[in-house]
């Protein structure tokens, strides 16, 4: 799926902003039939949630409305125009002046709806967007709406982060030529010095494609024709975590040479492989280092924000992380733009968390019903998934940061069920898109001796939090147990196995000359205990710490203030477990992880 861009054929109109806003229970049946009678305004990009005072909105279930005019640029007459979502979470419907155009399902992938044969150019319309935060076992995540004691209705589920809904991130209006590129695929590689590029250009109508490589300084370096084919790069310049270098590839189609459309995306080549318990990128053993992140902010809860991308960057590298999880669920795409620029390796991870009925049953694990069942993760579940993992892959495929696919965190993988659940997930996954190995994240209940699914997978992500809601605040037992599973996947399995969470909620400020829970003393602890683990298994590829930021969780929770297993509160300020991760990462206690090699002496770039 091609983002919209400004190229020589196309343009783009912006509509972030203030739109009127209204909760369907306080405006008429049918709102986008004339302007919202609403005193509310809400700002976009931005979950709804947090915008307002009022609880009732904060907390709504149903739709919501959003509304604005918009104004179709007077030149665009023989163009194609289309409306661009960037997210709606989690359901969409579009209303153009009173009409119904096009709906979506999914809260955190893009779509686009065709208002070519609705609307003009140079006139304005009424864009009306009503928008659901609703889950239920037709949704990914899954959820469920039960009705309260005092008959309000609730939206039930089962992971911790605040359920935020809403336009979180941008739309926009643009338009492509009448016969145009519908889509570009890139797979890289290279052979000593030189690098491939197969490409694949899809176009509405059959017409003569030419392709050209650029490289940073914008020389070409290497042309084609022909819809599919491999562009040779002589000296090629990998793409390399911490060394980001990208090529421009531009699509061009052409009739009797006029071009007729023209679209350009960023190539970083390199390769991706799992050999034995090795991740490989590039060919060369790669450990990860990072996070598990969320996107998540006061005030404007998922709504995305360029200043908030550019500062976490900047602690990421501070912090020596390599990488992160896009837990969970698929983030903005500036997001791994940003990534692919910077040279930070991203695990790309759907939405599909709580699929877990165990988790229910709290540390027992037993389910109060199976989870894989009709009535929860059923074949509708299941088709919400797969259409999911088709959107993921449609948008992130080109992104060179993207080096592993995570299809779902902590699912009930010890349950009946889970391998006729996953195993056409995986092959849709795996024919979509053959070259990066897939994963999914491990729940501290499914064991090396209960997980039924871990043989479709590549690669073993652990969730695994011994020291604290397993030994709480004591950490020599926790050593013990984190030693013997850790000890169990390598015997079952011989894969990679990748540590990607494991934390402790700490409040900072609280201190402790003890090994207490919640002090930043024992979140150190806690951390260090983890890494001697880890350091005695050369299985082991990685550690993606729980939490980059501490984040908003749902209201039923018992925490305080949300979860505190953020090494940053969730305004960026380090707690002490950042400055002890900034030393293990960067290599200032004496070696990196995952290296043989000594000490960075200066980590300081
Ligand atoms: C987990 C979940 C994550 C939670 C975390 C916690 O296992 O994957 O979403 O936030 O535990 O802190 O409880």
């Amino acid at each position: 799926m091609l983002k919209p861009k400004s190229t020589p054929t196309r343009e783009l109109v912006n509509l972030d902003g203030v739109w009127r806003f209204a909760i369907d229970t306080r405006v008429d049946p049918e709102p986008w039939k004339g302007l919202l009678t609403t005193p509310l305004e809400a700002a976009v990009p931005a979950s709804y949630n947090d915008l307002f005072t009022d609880a009732e909105i904060r907390d709504h279930v149903g739709w919501v409305y959003y509304q604005r005019p918009v104004r179709v640029p007077r030149g665009w007459g023989d163009e194609r125009i289309l409306l661009r979502f960037d997210a709606a979470t989690h359901a969409a419907r579009v209303y153009v002046n009173d009409a119904l155009v096009g709906e979506h399902i999914g809260g955190y992938t893009p779509f686009d709806i065709d208002l070519t044969d609705v609307v003009s150019a140079g006139e304005e319309f009424r864009l009306t967007v009503a928008v659901s935060g609703d889950l239920s076992n037709e949704t990914i995540p899954p959820g469920k709406i039960e009705v309260g004691i005092d008959g309000r209705r609730k939206q039930v589920y089962f992971h911790d982060f605040y359920n935020y809904a809403g336009l979180a991130r941008s739309v926009w209006l643009y338009s492509v030529p009448l016969t145009r590129i519908t889509d570009i695929t890139v797979v890289t590689d290279f052979d000593g010095s030189t690098g491939t590029v197969d490409y694949k250009v899809a176009t509405s109508w059959e017409r003569e494609v030419r392709v050209r490589l650029a490289d940073a300084s914008g020389t070409v370096v290497a042309e084609a024709s022909g819809t599919t084919g491999t562009l040779e790069i002589p000296d090629v310049t990998l793409w390399r975590p911490g060394a980001a270098y990208l090529y421009e590839l531009t699509a061009e189609m052409v009739e009797a040479g006029v071009v007729l459309d023209s679209y350009p995306v960023s190539v970083g080549v390199r390769t991706v492989a799992v050999r034995g318990h090795e991740f490989l990128i590039n060919g060369e053993p790669f450990y990860f280092t990072g996070f598990g992140k969320h996107e998540d902010l006061a005030i404007r809860g998922k709504g995305h924000d360029n200043a908030f991308l550019v500062h976490d960057f900047q602690l990421l590298e501070w912090t020596g992380a390599n990488s992160f999880r896009t837990s969970h669920y698929p983030y903005a795409e500036e997001v791994l733009d940003f990534a692919d620029r910077h040279g930070i390796v991203v695990i790309d991870e759907t939405a599909a968390v709580g699929l877990n009925m165990g988790v229910v049953g709290g540390m027992s694990g037993t389910p109060p019903f199976p989870t894989f069942s009709e009535q929860y993760a059923g074949a509708a579940t299941q088709a919400a998934h797969a259409q999911h993992i088709r959107e993921l892959i449609a948008r992130d495929k080109n992104h060179p940061s993207v080096v592993m696919w995570s299809i779902a965190n902590e699912p009930a993988s010890n349950e009946e069920g889970a391998l006729e659940y996953f195993t056409p997930l995986v092959a849709l996954a795996r024919e979509l898109d053959p070259t990066r190995p897939l994963t999914y994240s491990l729940v501290m209940f499914a064991t090396f001796q209960n997980d039924l699914i871990i043989d479709l997978f590549d690669v073993v992500s652990m969730n695994r939090y011994y020291g604290w809601y397993v030994a709480t605040g004591d950490l020599k037992s926790a050593e013990l147990y984190l030693q013997g599973d850790i000890q169990g996947w390598v015997d079952r399995t011989g894969k990679p196995i990748l540590m990607s969470e494991y934390g402790a909620d700490t409040q900072p400020g609280v201190h402790s000359v003890w090994d207490q829970v919640w002090t930043e003393e024992y979140q150190v602890h806690y951390l260090e205990m983890n890494h001697r683990v880890f350091d005695r298994f050369p299985q082991f590829v990685g550690e993606q710490v729980w939490n980059f930021a501490d984040f908003a969780t749902t209201n039923g929770l018992h925490r305080v203030e949300g979860n505190k297993k953020g090494v940053f509160t969730r305004d960026r300020k380090p707690k002490a477990a950042a400055w002890a991760l900034r030393k293990r990462w960067r290599g200032l206690d004496g070696r990196k992880p995952g290296s043989e090699g000594t000490a960075e002496t200066d980590g300081q770039k």
